[in-house]
């Protein structure tokens, strides 16, 4: 193969997720997450914008499959909106919840769109919130009985199952820093919090696969190459002590390996509390691991008391100053940190495929003349996309790539003030046009290679 080409069989695809783009929060019986609770509390989300209406891609969602269809997409990566099936968190699921994906889901099928289910991409029901959320046991058996549900009503076309996006960032984000919903600030809690995620991720694997013969089922981790800020010993401490905090805490279970034993020593009591055989079932087999990658971690030490595990990471500010370039998100652009990690992931863990399932940018995109000419997108995009093909040249078993995403979306705590789509939403008029980035996808899909000239 050539630089930039892929494999016959290499699936092409884009991403979003429920609570950034559904709108209709109030509908068909949805009850609040803890998105609706966080987005509405003043002072959480910029400009105190929420997900009521976003890309009012519950009405919408026909045109969007269109938008699909036009890209020549063959997959679709997209999440269940777990108060919509599940309203109250237990009990009877929701009929109408679950019309809303059955009709998505055919009309991906109708156009030849491979649909991939994310189970749970963040936006937990708020009444499992007010029984305590992730940080109580009983949410993982609350999480099977949605994902059961689901499966019973969508398992018969649907064979690709993802069952948590980053709970990386749910448990540290939304627990640890408070900049997510729920919005709390414990460390203990977010670590008990990522335990019991990753244990509903194991138990959820059998249950899925168990639904019908050929089910795909594996778990999205956002990964992110750890480099020290210099060759001092203490920052090369720090960056060790960090990639087990950020990777190996959510990789090494997954892949039957338990915690990593020094952060454990290092974190004492704030240890996760867990039962016997835990690990054994978190360390359920995959069928596929997929990859969030957005940018490689720069770390120093600090004084402990500066920062948890005396671990901080450089400032965009500093990143600039050392001459990186930066999306709008101030995440440093670099490609080749994505071949590192396929290429460290499929030595070191040795998934049976791996997809990624997010990698994108944003930028301050412009609508002139009815256009966005989005040329940094582009340049992201491709640049990513021949890591990822260099990846492949070295033997990664790398399947498929979920560009990170369709549409300009609900950004959590950022709002609308971030566009990461291929896509462009006015959400005044919610107007759907696509960027020169799509159409540029569209030939990369067209093509199954990176174009040699723009
Ligand atoms: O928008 C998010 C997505 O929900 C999860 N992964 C990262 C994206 C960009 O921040």
């Amino acid at each position: 193969m050539q630089p930039g080409q892929f494999p016959d069989d290499f699936v092409w695809g884009a991403a979003t997720a429920a609570y950034q783009i559904e709108g209709a929060v109030d509908e068909d019986g949805r009850a609040p997450s803890i998105w609706d609770t966080f987005s509405h509390t003043p002072g959480k989300t910029w400009n105190g914008d929420t997900g009521d209406v976003a890309c009012d891609h519950y009405h919408r969602w026909p045109e969007d499959v269109q938008i699909m269809r036009d890209l020549g997409l063959e997959a679709y990566r997209f999440s269940i909106a777990w108060p919509r099936v599940i309203p109250g968190g237990w009990g009877q699921p929701n009929p109408r919840g679950l019309d809303f994906y059955d009709s998505l889901v055919d009309a991906l099928l109708a156009a030849n769109i491979t649909p991939f289910v994310t189970l749970y991409h963040w936006d937990l029901p708020q009444a499992l919130q007010d029984r305590g959320g992730w940080a109580n046991r009983d949410t993982v058996e609350a999480f099977l009985e949605y994902a059961e549900a689901v499966v019973q009503r969508l398992g018969d076309r649907v064979t690709h199952w993802i069952t948590h996006n980053e709970p990386q960032v749910v448990a540290f984000v939304g627990h640890a820093l408070g900049l997510h919903a729920p919005g709390l600030t414990d460390q203990r809690t977010a670590l008990q919090v990522a335990h019991h995620l990753l244990l509903s991720h194991g138990r959820a694997v059998p249950l899925l696969r168990s639904a019908r013969a050929g089910m795909q089922v594996g778990i999205t981790l956002n990964l992110s190459p750890v480099v020290p800020a210099s060759q001092q010993p203490e920052d090369q401490r720090a960056a060790a002590l960090y990639d087990a905090l950020i990777n190996r805490w959510f990789l090494d279970p997954v892949f039957g390996r338990g915690y990593p034993q020094e952060l454990l020593a290092q974190l004492g009591d704030l240890a996760p509390q867990m039962a016997d055989n835990d690990l054994d079932m978190i360390a359920a087999s995959l069928d596929f691991l997929g990859v969030n990658y957005y940018f490689p971690s720069y770390v120093r030490a600090v004084p402990p008391q500066q920062a948890p595990l005396g671990v901080a990471t450089l400032t965009p500010e500093e990143l600039a100053a050392r001459g990186f370039e930066l999306t709008a998100m101030g995440w440093p652009i670099v490609p080749d940190g994505l071949r590192d990690l396929l290429v460290h992931v499929h030595r070191e863990y040795a998934p049976r495929a791996i997809y990624i399932t997010e990698n994108g940018a944003a930028f301050d995109d412009q609508v002139v003349d009815g256009a966005v000419q989005d040329q940094r997108r582009i340049a992201y995009l491709r640049e990513h996309l021949l890591a990822a093909s260099a990846a492949i040249q070295e033997g990664v078993p790398l399947r498929g790539y979920f560009v990170w995403s369709l549409m300009d979306n609900f950004e959590w705590a950022y709002g609308y003030s971030k566009r990461f789509g291929i896509v462009y939403v006015d959400y005044a008029t919610q107007q759907r046009i696509p960027k020169a980035s799509a159409e540029w996808y569209r030939r990369v899909i067209a093509e199954n290679r990176v174009p040699l000239e723009d």
